[in-house]
């Protein structure tokens, strides 16, 4: 670093400045950043070009607060969070950055001046897709609050090289393509291959006389190198700017050199690859790992470099260990992240000599654990065999805080066994495997929840015991979003008249919605309202129509589901419903006059080897290609899935839909954030007493939420005596029929045995009761087709439900972290 030397230029010297924010500025940053950075004129760039220096140009107004915000957090080593997330579903940065940075207004000048349209620019960005789906997407929504409230934090996690796969539909199915996001340059990253870690696998252990006392240590057989990559994460307009530090695999030169030297070119360089696959493809499974020995790699590698990079550059010289738990919280965000807790015990043991003792009384301060499901499948293990084989020493730890464990255990709870075998770490069927779930409750300072009953039912069932045992470890912390994301910049115009109507400042205190009451009775603001999603149902038509062809009628209800398709989620219920609709037209028994037109939106990704969620896909698309071409709808009922359902298309189908699907089984999901986003745009739910829709219907009142199906009290007691989907079925004629329909072929072309397996998976397995909750579903949609009819009457329910939804902003369920868990008050 240049000392302060009177033979140093001033410039040296002076910290970064932040060029003013004008227009004539904004061009001048610009055209040097596409000539001297791209190495073009203007005259002969490409989209990609102007795009590459526009967000060079967001870059350099946000560096001197990043590299500011960077300097003062490691001044100060003030408590803060390291969130450590194997997922970041980030979506498209040129927006939220001008937005968070104030430059929206100056940049359209701007370019405009130089005959560029910014939504052309924006229309360019390929979004990172590093994450499946809700719990990728609330880690991005954290991180924006954690800046935004000024928390001193980094969010941790793997720089993917190939995100979630692009989906494409052939013949109504899913076809996968790779998601090549960095193939045109990626703007927003900072490589620093300066501050690599070394990162070791395999091998075994050994013990040694370390004077006179055995220790352990790790002899590894192979390394990789991790280089982080920082990207930049600015507060909303208030001058911070935090970072995210993601991490990619490079293959060692020293482990290449040792094959290259024996002479063997090929295996060098099938070794390289090997070592660089670690970082190279996001898993597309969704609350369903798979348990391959890559995924471990990927969690091992990204907390160890994580855990060194904190250690090793954030802490001040000398820094006193028994220390941290005032200096850091690592959040780990679901199971994903967990192996953190025997690597962080065997860096202070193996590498910085504490005590077992005293090493473990760290780390208890030091972590706490997210838990973001309820179902048993998605709950990580890895065979013993396995970890061992890639972790030897980190297992040898697992066993020892599995041992003190059930020695604590018994000594409370007696010699109970099957208490005992049903609390352990390490489970012995089908084979000897660490439940990861169970490591991180027994390591983290707390374990919560991420909505009201969610937390509830780990507390009585999925982690029953441990709650007994852990008296006041459990806690829930609801989920939330960020409104500048998902009011902001995804409906400018439902912001605009929030604005209009009670001033600014809403977005970062969103409980202010709560003043939008009174105009729920103001037909002005009505009309304006409803105005507003017009506008937005248009816009969403005209991106279906370039995106994919397709278009919406006016006049339709937009009824939306969108979210991974996973069976518990209950797409086939939807599904049902609409076949209901068009069986009873085509069958005479419903009038198409009585039809309320409306358009079935559905987005939904699979994983790649679900196969039942594969043919679900498929019988939508088969369903809509029937449906929507049967002269006898007169188009007044419609089914549109575009494929590749990703934040991009979220941004644009929520501000427009009327209905928000959240249908999942109670007790399923955990807690959804589509249904927080949905409401807060304006959207009335239809869903289950489940998740986050508990709370969405208590703050928006009944009158405002069309809830149907059991209870999961009820479902859980239907269950003990025995489901039967068959009952439901016979007792049923509309399901019968709808059922019947599919089973005959009527959306296959006749061929019977296209969806024979999801037609007797329903019959005789129905895993997640959709015959059970049919005739209540249908009835609530009847009342929606009859609330619909009326207009104004909804649209001051759309209001309603955006003024009492401002509790579902990712800003308050960080203060409550900060408050339950964390303790890390903002800096000022
Ligand atoms: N969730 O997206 C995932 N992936 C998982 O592997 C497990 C859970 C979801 O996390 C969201 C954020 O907490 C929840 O809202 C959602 O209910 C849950 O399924």
């Amino acid at each position: 670093m240049p000392e302060s030397h009177s033979s140093l230029h001033p410039l040296a010297l002076a910290p970064v400045i932040a060029p003013p924010s004008t227009a004539d500025e904004f061009v001048e940053r610009f055209l040097h950043n596409l000539n001297f950075d791209r190495g073009v004129a203007l005259s002969a760039s490409s989209a990609n070009d102007r795009y590459l220096a526009l967000a060079h140009t967001v870059r350099d107004y946000l560096m001197a607060r990043w590299l500011e915000d960077v300097r003062h957090q490691k001044e100060v080593q003030a408590k803060g969070v390291c969130y450590l997330s194997a997922e970041y579903l980030l979506g498209r940065q040129l927006d939220n950055n001008l937005l968070a940075a104030d430059l929206t207004e100056v940049a359209t000048e701007a370019l405009a001046s130089c005959g560029i349209d910014l939504d052309e620019l924006r229309a360019h960005e390929v979004e990172p897709g590093l994450g499946n789906g809700g719990l990728g997407r609330l880690a991005a929504c954290f991180i924006d609050s954690l800046a935004t409230m000024a928390v001193p934090s980094i969010g941790y996690g793997i720089r993917y090289e190939y995100g979630i796969f692009r989906q494409t539909f052939v013949d109504g199915q899913q076809v996968e393509q790779p998601d090549a996001w960095l193939a045109l340059g990626s703007p927003w990253e900072f490589a620093r291959p300066e501050d690599a870690q070394t990162i070791a696998f395999g091998g075994h252990t050994e013990k040694y006389d370390d004077e006179g006392v055995t220790r352990s240590r790790w002899v590894p057989a192979w390394n990789v190198q991790a280089v982080p990559y920082n990207y930049m994460v600015p507060g909303f307009q208030n001058g911070r700017v935090n970072t995210l530090r993601l991490w990619s695999a490079v293959a060692t030169s020293a482990f290449d050199l040792r094959i290259f030297n024996s002479g063997d070119y090929e295996e060098a360089v099938r070794a390289q690859t090997y070592a660089e696959n670690i970082s190279k493809v996001l898993y597309p499974e969704d609350s369903t790992p798979q348990g391959k020995e890559l995924r471990l790699q990927q969690q091992y590698f990204f907390v160890a470099a994580s855990i060194h990079d904190f250690l090793d550059n954030m802490l001040a010289d000398g820094f006193d260990l028994a220390n941290l738990p005032e200096r850091v919280i690592f959040q780990l965000n679901d199971t994903h992240p967990v192996i953190a807790v025997p690597e962080f015990m065997r860096v202070l043991i193996d590498e910085r000599h504490l005590e077992w003792d005293a090493a473990w009384a760290i780390t208890r301060q030091c972590f706490a654990y997210t838990c973001h499901t309820l179902l048993p499948e998605a709950l990580e293990v890895w065979p013993v065999e396995l970890l061992g084989r890639l972790l030897p020493r980190h297992l040898e730890i697992i066993y020892r805080i599995n041992d003190e464990f059930l020695v604590a255990v018994r000594e409370r709870f007696g010699d109970d066994e099957m208490l005992v075998r049903n609390m352990s770490i390490i489970a012995e069927h089908p084979v000897r495997s660490v439940r990861m779930a169970y490591l991180a409750t027994v390591a983290g300072a707390k374990v919560n929840g991420v909505a009201e009953l969610h937390s509830q039912l780990l507390r009585d069932k999925v982690l029953h015991d441990f709650d007994a045992f852990f008296p006041g470890k459990f806690t829930n912390v609801t989920n939330g979003v960020t409104p500048r994301r998902f009011l902001r910049l995804a409906n400018p115009e439902l912001s605009s008249l929030i604005t209009a109507a009670i001033g600014d400042g809403w977005a970062t205190d969103l409980e202010r919605l709560r003043e939008l009451e009174p105009f729920a009775e103001d037909a002005e603001f009505r009309t304006a309202f409803a105005g507003v999603k017009a506008v937005n149902k248009r816009r969403l038509s005209e991106v279906l129509r370039e995106r994919d062809g397709v278009e919406i009628s006016d006049g339709h209800m937009l009824d939306v589901m969108v979210k991974r398709l996973h069976e518990y989620k209950r797409q086939l219920l939807k599904v049902l419903h609409i076949v209901t609709t068009y069986e009873g037209v085509i069958s005479g028994r419903i009038a198409v006059s009585d039809v309320v037109p409306r358009t079935a939106i559905f987005g939904a990704k699979a994983a790649p080897g679900y196969a039942m969620a594969k043919r679900i896909i498929h019988l939508i698309n088969a369903v809509g290609e029937v449906v929507n071409t049967d002269p006898r709808l007169e188009g007044r009922l419609k089914v549109v899935f575009p494929p590749n359902y990703n934040v991009t298309l979220a941004e644009r189908v929520i501000p427009a839909a009327d209905l928000s699907e959240q249908i999942s089984l109670a007790g399923k999901e955990a807690s959804g954030t589509g249904n927080m986003k949905f409401a807060l745009n304006g959207a009335l739910t239809i869903g289950t007493d489940d998740g986050a829709n508990v709370e969405i219907r208590e703050l928006v009142g009944d009158d405002h939420f069309y809830l149907f199906g059991m209870s999961e009290p009820e479902v859980s007691e239907l269950s003990a005596r025995g489901y039967r989907p068959q009952d439901f079925y016979q007792a049923d004629e509309g399901l019968r029929r709808a059922i019947d329909l599919i089973a005959s072929g009527a959306f296959s072309r006749g061929d019977r045995s296209v969806f024979e397996p999801v037609v007797s998976n329903l019959l005789y397995e129905d895993r997640f009761m959709v015959l059970a909750d049919y005739a209540s579903y249908v009835a609530a949609q009847e009342r929606v087709d009859a609330a619909y009819a009326d207009q104004e009457a909804w649209t001051r329910s759309a209001i309603l439900n955006v003024a009492r939804t401002g509790f579902f902003s990712s800003d308050r369920s960080i203060r409550d972290y900060i408050d339950r868990i964390w303790h890390t008050p903002p800096l000022v």
